[in-house]
């Protein structure tokens, strides 16, 4: 089992390494993240929700659906001026890269100028910038891009064969296509998903082959644990096991050597020995601040000690 691992993959030989002895599974991705990355560097991005809520989408799991009935503050698109005002704090806090995400199916060309602006003041202020809008246009991505956008966020989620029990309201070849479009503009993709959604070893295993059967793999790669919220309906999942999070994150590690892989949403319910497995597994990359988008995240203070900790600095 020391061959390279190449993005044609099949999903037996991905479950061969999600089946591996933990500690096998650990040392080989540990040795891969050593050969591309600093291995005590963690890339930090800053999440802000700039509309909130009322979305026409379903997905199961988010607070924002207009579907569901999660207590949440329903905003409109915020000012520029606020925008770039929390991007500063986030850079002065130590995030090189502001996300953007946005509760729409996909944005209004007039909505969508209006996000390029924030991207170019964002990007004035030395950051690196990411959006996350929903489903995006080739001229869309292409209006995006040339405002200086960086990365653009959209998750496969999870299995395409899990995927009908999360989502009914747009399906998984509209984010393939969306995807595709982001490509296409020359914007580098970042695209991962959530665990913790009742799904099982193979759902999660077929979401890393359907990230990596894409032409390209994506640079940043998202491994989320799910925020159960209340009024959503997966409000009372079964959270996902520690060591098998552990186990998908040293996995996408394996299969994409030279992205990064986010330990994304779900570190606050995260004890910090697990957080610390994940890194050892591979994972480089958080998101840095008290929010993520409408829940609480790791606090800046528990993730200062914890960076102390482990000798991790930001990157
Ligand atoms: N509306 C846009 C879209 O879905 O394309 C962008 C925002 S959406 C909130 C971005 C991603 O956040 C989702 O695809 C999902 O993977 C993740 N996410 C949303 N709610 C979550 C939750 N409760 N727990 C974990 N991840 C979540
Ligand atoms: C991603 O994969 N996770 C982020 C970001 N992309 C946009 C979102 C996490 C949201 C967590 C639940 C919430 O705060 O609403
Ligand atoms: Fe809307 Fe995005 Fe939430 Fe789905 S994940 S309901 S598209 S905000």
């Amino acid at each position: 089992m020391n061959q390279p691992i190449s993005s044609s993959t099949s999903l037996a030989a991905i479950l061969e390494l999600f089946a591996l002895p933990f500690s096998d599974l650990l040392f080989r991705a540990q040795q891969t993240h050593r050969q591309h990355f600093d291995p005590n560097a963690i890339q930090c991005s800053t999440l802000l929700s700039i509309k909130t809520g009322a979305c026409p989408e379903d997905c199961g799991y988010c607070a924002q659906s207009v579907h569901h009935h999660a207590e949440l503050a329903i905003t409109p698109l915020m000012p520029l001026e606020e925008v770039v005002e929390t991007a500063r704090a986030a850079r002065e806090q130590g995030a090189r890269r502001f996300c953007m995400g946005a509760a729409w199916r996909t944005p209004h060309d007039r909505d969508l100028d209006r996000v390029a602006d924030m991207v170019r003041a964002v990007r004035g202020l030395g950051m690196e910038t990411c959006v996350t809008l929903g489903m995006l246009r080739e001229d869309q991505a292409e209006t995006l891009r040339e405002a200086g956008l960086d990365y653009y966020n959209h998750n496969l989620d999870t299995s395409p064969e899990f995927y009908g029990q999360v989502i009914h309201s747009r399906g998984y070849q509209d984010r393939l296509d969306t995807l595709d479009a982001v490509r296409r503009a020359g914007i580098r993709v970042c695209c991962g998903g959530i665990l913790g959604m009742g799904e099982s070893r193979r759902d999660r295993a077929r979401l890393l082959e359907m990230l990596a059967s894409l032409p390209e793999a994506p640079e940043s790669i998202p491994i989320n644990a799910l925020v159960p919220i209340p009024g959503t309906p997966m409000a009372d999942a079964e959270p996902v096991d520690g060591i098998e999070f552990v186990r998908t994150i040293a996995v996408a590690r394996l299969l994409f050597p030279a992205s990064h892989v986010r330990l994304a949403a779900g570190r606050e319910n995260m004890e910090e020995a697990l957080q610390a497995l994940a890194f050892l597994a591979g994972a480089n990359s958080i998101f840095l601040g008290d929010r993520l988008l409408t829940t609480d995240n790791a606090s800046l203070g528990q993730d200062r000690r914890l960076f102390e900790k482990l000798g991790l600095h930001p990157a």
